[in-house]
Order: C-alpha cells, then sequence, then structure tokens
C-alpha cells in the first residue's frame, strides 16, 4: 500500500489553539452575552473531554453550573452563543498570533511537492479553519487542502470517526493508503475508528491521554534545528519528521 495522502485534525495538532483561541473567544461571547461564565486554562483542560462548541457549553451547564437556570429556548441561545464565539474567534486568529506548530509548515510543504494529498479533519467549525491557515499557515493555503471535513457536516463529532469516513469517501480513498495526525485521545480514537494508522504529536492539555492505537507519539514533528522527542512507538526517523519517515512509518 502506498502513502497517498496526509489526514490532519486542527486544534492541538496543527497549532495550539485551545487555550489561547477558542477558549478566550468562548470567555468573550460569555461577557458579550451577559453570563457569568469564565473558562479558565485548568477548567478548560476538563471541557476539552467533549468535542465541539456547542456540545461543550451544554456539557459545561450540565455539570458544573447545576445553579443554571436554563431559559426555554436554551438551544437557540447557546446557538447565538457559538455565533459570536466564532466571531471572536476568527477575529483573534486574523491577528496571525497563533503560529503553526513545529515542522507543520515544512511537513505540509515536503508533501506538496511530492505530489502527496492532504486533507482535514476537524470538529471545529469550517471559518475557524480558514482564519487559522490563511492568516498563520499563509494566504491561499486553505488551497492547499483538497478536502477539508470541518464541524457540523457530520452529525456525531469525534471520538466518532465520522469526519474522517466522510473525508475519505471524499477523497476516493482506503484508510491504508492514508495516515492521520491527531493531539488528542478523541482524536485518535476517532482517527483508528475510521482504520488510519496514526500519528501523534502531543500538548499540554493532552500528554496524559490514552494513545494506545498509535503508530508513534512524538512532541511534535521537530524542526532541523529543533529536534522532536519520540515518546512511545517506534520511530526510526530522523529528530524531525519527514516525507521519507512518514513513508517508512506507514509501510511498517
Ligand atoms: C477540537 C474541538 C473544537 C474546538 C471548538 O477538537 O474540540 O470543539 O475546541 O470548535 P479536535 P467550535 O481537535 O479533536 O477536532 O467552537 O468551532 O465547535
Ligand atoms: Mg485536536
Amino acid at each position: 500500500m502506498t502513502l497517498q495522502a496526509l489526514l490532519f485534525d486542527v486544534d492541538g495538532t496543527l497549532a495550539d489553539t485551545e487555550r489561547d483561541g477558542h477558549r478566550p473567544a468562548f470567555n468573550a461571547a460569555f461577557r458579550e452575552y451577559g453570563l457569568d461564565w469564565v473558562w479558565d486554562a485548568a477548567l478548560y483542560g476538563k471541557l476539552l473531554a467533549i468535542t465541539g462548541g456547542k456540545e461543550r457549553m451544554k456539557y459545561y451547564v450540565e455539570t458544573f453550573r447545576p445553579d443554571f437556570r436554563k431559559p426555554a429556548d436554551f438551544d437557540d441561545l447557546v446557538t447565538s452563543l457559538h455565533k459570536a464565539k466564532t466571531r471572536h474567534y476568527t477575529s483573534m486568529m486574523a491577528e496571525g498570533n497563533v503560529p503553526m506548530r513545529p515542522g507543520v509548515k515544512r511537513l505540509l510543504g515536503e508533501a506538496r511537492a511530492a505530489g502527496i494529498r492532504l486533507a482535514v479533519a476537524t470538529t471545529t467549525t469550517p471559518d475557524n479553519v480558514t482564519a487559522l491557515l490563511e492568516h498563520s499557515l499563509g494566504a491561499g493555503s486553505t488551497d492547499w487542502f483538497e478536502v477539508i471535513a470541518a464541524g457540523d457536516i457530520v452529525p456525531a463529532k469525534k471520538p466518532a470517526p465520522d469526519i474522517y469516513v466522510w473525508a475519505l469517501e471524499r477523497m476516493k480513498l482506503a484508510p491504508e493508503n492514508c495516515l492521520a495526525f491527531e493531539d488528542s485521545e478523541n482524536g485518535i480514537r476517532a482517527s483508528r475508528g475510521a482504520g488510519l494508522k496514526t500519528l501523534i504529536t502531543i500538548n499540554d492539555y493532552t500528554r496524559d491521554h490514552d494513545f494506545s492505537g498509535a503508530a508513534v507519539v512524538l512532541s511534535d514533528l521537530g524542526e532541523p534545528d529543533a529536534p522532536a522527542t519520540a515518546l512511545s512507538g517506534a520511530w526510526k526517523g530522523q529528530g524531525y519528521v519527514t516525507l521519507e519517515s512518514l513513508k517508512a512509518l506507514h509501510s511498517r
């Protein structure tokens, strides 16, 4: 089986968007609506158990705010809050202050040059993906990805495999011809559920997650002058992830 495509998660994998991107955007939306909901960095780590912003807000109310008197139109409130949150998030991304993680831009460039197909599979809202890519990866970089599978296009979000299955079907690819890149337990459950060999790069929110089933767990993708650390799995690459090392990983 040859390696034909790379499928990337976004939040936590391409960039560290959660703590200083999504979280303050949620808080700004809560303030805008006069709510006393404040998500600090530690609480947000617990809320990440649930993927999807609307789902996360509902989980917060159910689990952490039994005192909150839900209005009759609670679902509408959540929808409005989420629209406001997306507005805050995309304008924050437009400032371009959230960089790609180490090695991401280099590896994407290498894959593109070699004709490897690229896709995104994420639970986040499509506008958020575009904002991050255009302002942090580079203008026009959205077009590098043949398919951007995002948000509510599948009703069941990660850890359900649906978003990966959707992307694979669109690309008419078998999972055996691809590699997935993830950063979280919900993410790898989704990618493995779709039959994808998966490379993990951890971050501060996910370093203690269960990554059993990962082909390899790394600190990050690494750069020639800033090598990555292998945390588990057999990694025979150099100090940084190259297309050649991915092909070797894929064929094992
Ligand atoms: C990402 C998420 C997203 C974002 C918020 O998970 O959980 O919910 O935090 O996005 P993954 P929205 O990286 O596993 O795809 O608010 O746009 O839903
Ligand atoms: Mg992620």
